[in-house]
């Protein structure tokens, strides 16, 4: 059984107490004060550990406690500090503090270390107590309490994508084909029970995606229907979610229905999970109604879809090569978050309060008769240019041309060459 919650009663160890003691030895009458200080209380850790699959271990055995450090010793010696509690759990563990909910810590690194509750301090023997108008001190310190806390572990499983999707939609098939995962795939819904983890490989690329398979959502399913919204917390930390649509209507559902309700629910869920970015995927296009249903799901759902079948494999390796763009590609590349979605209802009335915001399509629509008004008319002019030249060019080569060349050419010709016919004639009179 899949544990991803758990409520759990830790305690750290107390300190040890001082103690005191005095120096007997042969020869060495009054020795002094020996007494020991008390050990320390082991600390209550958390450590996280990939080879942790759940929290089962925390539902089974809720209440752990660290170990008490010992009581100080004679002839000086400290007791030995109590041992710590190790609590291994997988990554992506919340520890929430019961009745307030704070988060109190959080591991998502193998490797990460948390002291959630430190042990007691031991007390001081007697020996610390010591001075030349005390010599015989008979005084000690008790050891300090540990700490004592009531906490829910909540695990939320990392993945870089969280696949969602109708019961029956295709979903561990899917992870059964791009990873080792082998999550169970049968025709009734609710196969899959648990959260499934596969990692895709990408060796050309020296990199692999984290792919998270959960149970399918079905309608109501923020009012506990099906297996309800606990499961959503896992893909709560993915960067990209994946719908899996079966496009076939396979289940006597339409496919743009089945898109409608998962959106829906993801809405009811959490504003932070809706605001995600997302692909769509359309599965079963193996089945003869799909690629009719992936037209009309298309003219009704505007983001891109991947079309793909888990069946006969179609479009698969194109789906991880979008998958790789979607994940690790160039950031401007990535599918951005969608819009925020406004209830309709709510839109109409903000239509109203503010008319001028809200109506970006009714602006678009009265731009478009452009009556020709004085206003107008100045904008249009760059239409009209071409054609007023046009009109010049052909009046000008009809009227203009003829007449205005040919006569004025002539007539300065004439009066040109006129006085230079009465110099050369003047010329030749003075010659003469
Ligand atoms: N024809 C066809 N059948 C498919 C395809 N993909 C999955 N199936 C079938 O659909 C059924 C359900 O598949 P699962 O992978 O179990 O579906 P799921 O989304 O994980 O369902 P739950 O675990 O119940 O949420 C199985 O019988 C699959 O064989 C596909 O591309 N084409
Ligand atoms: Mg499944």
């Amino acid at each position: 059984m899949f544990i991803d919650e758990a409520k759990v009663v830790l305690k750290s160890g107390d300190g040890g107490h001082g103690c005191v003691s005095f120096r007997r030895e042969k020869f060495i009458p009054k020795g002094g004060p020996d007494g020991g200080n008390g050990g320390k209380g082991g600390d209550v850790i958390l450590v996280c550990d990939r080879n942790e699959g759940d929290l089962q271990a925390y539902r089974w055995q809720p209440h752990r406690r660290a170990r008490n450090g010992a009581p100080g010793m004679g002839r000086q010696c400290a007791g030995p500090d109590g041992a710590d509690l190790i609590l291994p759990v997988p990554p992506g563990t919340q520890v929430l503090e019961e009745g307030t909910h704070r988060l109190v810590a959080e591991l998502t690194e193998h490797g990460e270390r948390v002291v959630l509750l430190a042990g007691g301090k031991g007390g001081l023997g007697n020996m610390n107590f010591k001075s030349s108008v005390n010599q015989a001190p008979r005084r000690t310190t008790p050891g300090y309490p540990g700490e004592e806390g009531n906490f829910r572990i909540v695990l939320k499983t990392i993945a870089d994508i969280g696949l969602v999707g109708y019961p029956n939609a295709g979903k561990s098939t899917l992870t059964n084909l791009l990873t080792a995962a082998r999550p169970k795939m049968a025709p009734y819904p609710f196969t899959t029970l648990h959260v499934n983890v596969g990692v895709i490989d990408y060796p050309d690329r020296f990199d692999r995606i984290v792919m998270a398979d959960i149970p399918g959502l079905i309608e109501g399913a923020h009012e506990n229907r099906g297996l309800g919204h606990q499961f959503l917390r896992h893909v709560e930390r993915c960067s990209l979610l994946v719908f899996i649509i079966d496009m076939a209507g396979s289940e006597n559902r339409e496919p743009w229905d089945d898109h409608r309700v998962l959106e829906r629910e993801l809405r009811l869920y959490s504003p932070v999970l809706a605001a995600k970015p997302r692909i769509i995927v359309a599965n079963k296009m193996d089945l003869p109604a799909a690629a009719a249903k992936l037209k009309k799901f298309q003219e009704r759902v505007k983001d891109q879809v991947i079309p793909i079948s888990c069946y006969s494999q179609e479009g698969i390796q194109d789906f991880r090569d979008k998958l790789w763009a979607a994940v690790k590609g160039p950031v401007d590349q990535r599918p951005k978050a969608p819009a925020p979605y406004v209830e309709p209802t709510v839109a109409k009335r903000l239509a109203k309060v503010h008319p001028g915001k809200v109506v970006a399509p009714k602006a678009k629509k009265a731009a478009k008769p452009a009556k020709p008004t004085a206003k107008n008319s100045k904008k249009v002019a760059p239409k009209a240019k071409p054609v007023a030249k046009k009109a010049v060019k052909v009046v000008a080569k009809k009227a203009v041309k003829p007449v205005a060349k040919k006569q004025p050419v002539k007539a300065v010709a004439k009066k040109k060459a006129a006085p230079v016919k009465k110099a050369a004639s003047k010329s030749k009179a003075k010659k003469k």
